[in-house]
């Protein structure tokens, strides 16, 4: 049958009416099944080995545009829309952003996902199917409050598939309920699928806020992702809602196997795990124990697992490799302890070096440890990360492993990232050098060519400002929010953490704040926006937003700076305002402290549509500024060894930097009569405090450095010509960023699928 029959057949069933008589919300109704039909039709694909790829996190952002354009039925359906006078965007914003996930981890599963399924490859996600998402970001008296953000309406993109494993917890069993989305693949013919499990009877909403019974296991395990880890229920909730999703998960692929006519003896031929990050390390000990239920011995179980999981790292900030007490194993998934022990046994046995143990001296287990150990590949996103988990981080278990690491830099989806959400862009570079690039981002290094083609650079400049345009359009009527569009839009969005640095992007602020009020003009107006949500129990990340936000109305209400400056933090900042707030960005922030953020990947969607990286050499910056050369990214800031150096021996004191005349003015603004008539004196006075005295990602070690190379940027950006030459070569070479290259990579390395 035609799309159109099928479409007006399909909206007469479900609502007794054509489709030109369906309100907004019915057509994205009728729109969602029809994908949601054809993509379930789509087969899965050859299988040799399949991968589940095992993750706390699944960004996967709005799908509709993203499945049909999978399908190849976007423009299909955007004509038969446009031809009732309707449009696909405002269709579009009636579907609730599903919220699985939290920041970069989340959204490079999601991204995987895609690529994987684009490539044919057979890999299904295994996560869990949270109710109220992470929390929905307001801003309530210049501070973050958080609420549940429900995105599971009747109709979502969820599967009800009918199959139910128990899960054994100590004391009871718990029921673990399997949904799916389907992941059509962009052109492969075939589809995979991300399995979410949920319980029996999930709790409604609860009432205040996102506090709620985290003793109620039955009902609240799949209310929140990371659930608050303040106080010990909430650390245990997240070890049940952990083994629920791997005990669900290893059942469900010993299930697969079977019904592939395998045994659980040839697991690790038929099967690759991915360990996406510490949250499901307890998978290795879950299959041990299910495949020792199934008759193998302990030594086979460990060795077919071992041959199975495979572990990737995407932190070497200590405090975020999870360590479990034993004890909480001990409430939560008894059986698990005895294996837990024996593994630790046999690496005592072999490795006497009590840095690699799983388990230490106060009964805590080191899950990176465990995946390290008793899985067959460890890597990590970036090159520089890589190097320093096997130089440093994680330097004793290289020297007994050196043959499990290997890198494999991050890339996102070019799908989403370009051709969606940015299509004009997607039109010019079409018209320069044909479509190819959509299928193999590499061939967008053409547009070098172009480099001196003035209408083409022309062409980028105009697209950019449109964009601007209709970024300022939207955040007047969503958020009441005015920026000038001609002013340079500078652009930090990620979460909100210290060592991310958004601290040192207000201290710039207030820089030329403090400029403007002596008669200092900048070169040009600048519009310096935010995105980012802070954990509900961190409380200095909320003190970092609670600035922001107290210097947002600050300059708001000062008629002589407006003109000149402009801050602003868009609320609730998702998948959806990235899509809308990149194609618009100018200049693009990624100034971590240098060997704290493992890759970024924001830095790598914010080059693809034309934005200049200003950034330490960090994560992925460095592979970025390898790409682009030192003429078309700004860097600054101290390297990696030696802040790695610094560390080592506890030499930073930040308090002989704030004594410099140019920095104390800075920070000791946080703390002005002028800050403190807007914010909380509390909350500015701890920041303060901590700026000066602590500072643990050393903001005020690169401050300087950083004023100097974005007033640098600044200048530059007047170059119209010049800065559009700088534009076309980021994009030209972000190709190397893409997904389908990073999952080809693991293919060939580690899960070897076909
Ligand atoms: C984490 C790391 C990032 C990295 C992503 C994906 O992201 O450097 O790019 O994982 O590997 F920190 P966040 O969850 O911190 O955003």
């Amino acid at each position: 049958m035609e799309l159109k029959e099928r479409f007006w057949q399909l909206t007469q069933e479900r609502f007794g009416r054509a489709p030109d008589q369906c309100d907004d919300g019915q057509l994205y109704e009728g729109l969602l099944l029809l994908t949601q039909q054809m993509a379930q039709s789509l087969p899965a694909p050859d299988s040799g080995r399949k991968l589940y790829y095992f993750s706390a996190e699944f960004l996967m952002g709005k799908l509709l545009s993203n499945n049909l354009l999978a399908l190849g039925l976007y423009d299909p359906v955007k004509k038969i829309l446009s031809d009732l006078g309707r449009d696909l965007g405002i269709i579009e914003s009636m579907e609730p952003e599903p919220s699985l996930g939290n920041g970069g981890l989340g959204r490079l599963a999601a991204c995987f996902l895609d690529s994987i399924a684009a490539l044919g490859l057979p890999g299904d996600g295994v996560g869990l199917n949270y109710h109220y998402g992470l929390f929905r970001q307001k801003f309530v008296h210049n501070k973050q409050a958080e609420e549940p953000d429900p995105w599971i309406q009747p109709d979502s993109w969820l599967i009800a598939t009918g199959r139910t494993f128990s899960v054994p917890f100590g004391g009871f069993d718990l029921t673990a309920v399997l949904y799916d989305i389907v992941v059509p693949g962009a052109g492969s013919g075939c589809a995979n699928r991300l399995h979410l499990f949920d319980v029996e009877r999930p709790a409604p909403q609860p009432w205040v806020g996102i506090s709620f019974d985290k003793e109620d296991i039955a009902h609240r395990l799949t209310s929140f992702l990371y659930p608050d880890d303040s106080d010990e229920a909430g650390r245990r909730l997240r070890v049940y809602q952990q083994y629920f999703m791997v005990s669900a998960g290893a059942q469900l692929i010993l299930t697969e196997l079977e019904e592939r006519g395998f045994s659980p003896r040839q697991l690790s031929d038929h099967v690759v795990i991915q360990i996406n990050d510490t949250h499901p390390s307890m998978v290795i000990p879950e299959l041990i124990r299910l495949l020792t239920d199934r008759g193998l011995s302990m030594d086979e179980a460990i060795d077919q697992v071992s041959r199975t999981c495979a572990y990737t790292n995407h932190t070497i900030l200590a405090e975020a490799l999870e360590k479990w007490p034993l004890s909480f194993l001990q409430d939560v998934a008894p059986q698990l302890v005895p294996i837990i022990q024996e593994l630790d046994r046999r690496v005592r046995e072999d490795h006497p070096d009590p840095r690699v143990a799983i388990l230490d001296s106060q009964g805590l287990v080191h899950m990176a440890h465990m995946d390290i150990h008793y899985g067959f590949s460890v890597n990590g996103v970036a090159a520089l990360h890589t190097q320093i988990l096997k130089e440093s981080e994680l330097k004793p278990f290289y020297d007994l492993y050196p043959q499990k690491f290997n890198n494999k830099t991050n890339g996102i989806t070019f799908r989403r990232w370009l051709e969606a959400c940015n299509p004009s862009l997607a039109g010019l570079i079409d018209q320069c050098i044909g479509g190819g690039w959509r299928k193999d981002p590499r061939q967008l290094e053409d547009l070098l060519n172009f480099g001196d083609d003035p209408a083409v650079l022309e062409r980028l400049l105009a697209i950019k400002q449109d964009n601007k345009n209709q970024l300022c359009r939207l955040l007047w009527a969503e958020q009441s929010i005015a920026l000038d569009p001609q002013s340079i839009f500078d652009i930090q969005i990620k979460r909100l953490h210290e060592y991310k640095r958004q601290q040192m992007n207000a201290l710039y602020i207030i820089r030329k704040y403090l400029d403007i009020k002596a008669g200092r003009l900048p070169q040009r107006p600048v519009s310096v926006l935010f995105g980012a949500k802070a954990a509900p129990a961190y409380t200095m990340a909320k003190h970092i937003i609670h600035l922001i936000l107290c210097l947002q109305q600050l300059i708001e209400r000062d008629p002589q700076v407006r003109p000149w400056l402009r801050v602003a933090m868009v609320e609730n900042y998702n998948v959806t305002w990235a899509e809308r707030l990149i194609p618009a960005c100018d200049i693009s922030e990624q100034i971590s402290l240098a060997s704290k953020e493992a890759s970024g990947t924001g830095n790598m969607k914010f080059m693809a549509n034309g934005a200049v990286t200003l950034g330490t050499m960090d994560g992925a910056n460095v592979e970025i500024a390898q790409l682009v050369g030192p003429e078309n990214i700004y860097t600054f800031g101290v390297q990696s060894g030696q802040v790695i150096q610094m560390y080592d021996e506890g030499s930073y004191r930040p308090l002989d930097l704030y004594h410099r005349p140019s920095i104390e003015e800075l920070v000791d603004f946080l703390v002005s009569p002028e800050l403190l008539s807007i914010g909380d004196p509390a909350c500015l006075s701890a920041l303060w405090n901590d700026m000066k005295c602590k500072d643990w990602f050393m903001a005020l070690l690169d401050t300087e450095d950083y004023i100097a190379a974005r007033d640098q940027c600044v200048g530059d950006y007047g170059d119209r010509q010049g800065w559009a030459k700088k534009m076309l070569v980021n994009i030209a070479r972000s190709g190397y960023f893409s997904a389908d290259r990073t999952i080809q990579e693991y293919d060939q390395d580690i899960w070897r699928l076909k």
